[in-house]
């Protein structure tokens, strides 16, 4: 399993992402051992090193994850979106105003992990957890959409699954926030719950939000 976190951006000095994903590192989850790494909040340099690790590793399951400020509970993304809108610039200034991620890619692509395994297993755990059905038009849905298109594309990847998943602010970012050990135990959740689960599970309409 690849898991990646981001470097801190936008004047944060720290980014849960990659504290989650350092604090997995190594684990043995269903079988399958956790590769952590970072990658750089850059539009563009994002994908290349997240591209390199995945042909590199060829893992089962790639998750990426991303800090999500404003946002109180574990979001599992449902989908990434063929456009970069930056807010705000990234780690080297750049800041792309509605262009594609890809030129000519289709308009978005769907999380190929169970997304909704993967939220009842969190919130089996306690901790809070929701779907989300946009990550954004920053480098995360960047990343998202990226990785989705690489998978598809990429025979030899036909067996690889990805996803994404938003954690919130640790407790000395802001509020709303969730403590670290909360989020590394929701995040061993849904990796464990994407590594068992070939389709996803049908929930019954209005458990879930
Ligand atoms: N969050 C940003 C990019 C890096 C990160 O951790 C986002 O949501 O796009």
């Amino acid at each position: 399993m690849l898991l990646t976190g981001f470097d801190p951006f936008g004047g944060d000095t720290d980014n849960p992402s990659w504290r989650v994903a350092q604090a997995l590192a190594g684990q043995r989850i269903a079988g399958h051992v956790v590769v952590a790494a970072q990658l750089p909040t850059v539009f563009g340099a994002s994908l290349t090193e997240l591209a390199r690790l995945v042909h590199q590793h060829q893992p089962a399951t790639v998750l990426c994850l991303g800090q999500a400020g404003g946002r109180a509970a574990l979001s599992v993304e449902r989908i990434g979106i063929n456009i970069d809108d930056a807010r705000i610039p990234d780690n080297t200034g750049a800041q792309p105003v509605d262009t594609a991620v890809v030129a000519a890619g289709p308009a978005a692509y769907f999380s190929t992990l169970p997304v909704k395994a993967m939220l009842q297993a969190v919130q089996r755990a306690g901790v809070p957890c929701e779907v989300s059905q946009t990550a954004g038009t920053f480098v995360c849905n960047h990343v998202l959409y990226g990785l989705l298109h690489l998978l598809a594309q990429h025979p030899a990847l036909a067996h690889t699954r990805g996803g994404f998943v938003h954690v919130p602010w640790l407790p000395s970012q802001g509020t709303p926030h969730l403590a670290l050990r909360e989020m590394v135990r929701g995040v061993h959740e849904a990796l464990w719950a994407a590594a068992l689960t070939g389709h996803d599970i049908r929930l019954a309409a209005g458990t879930t939000h």
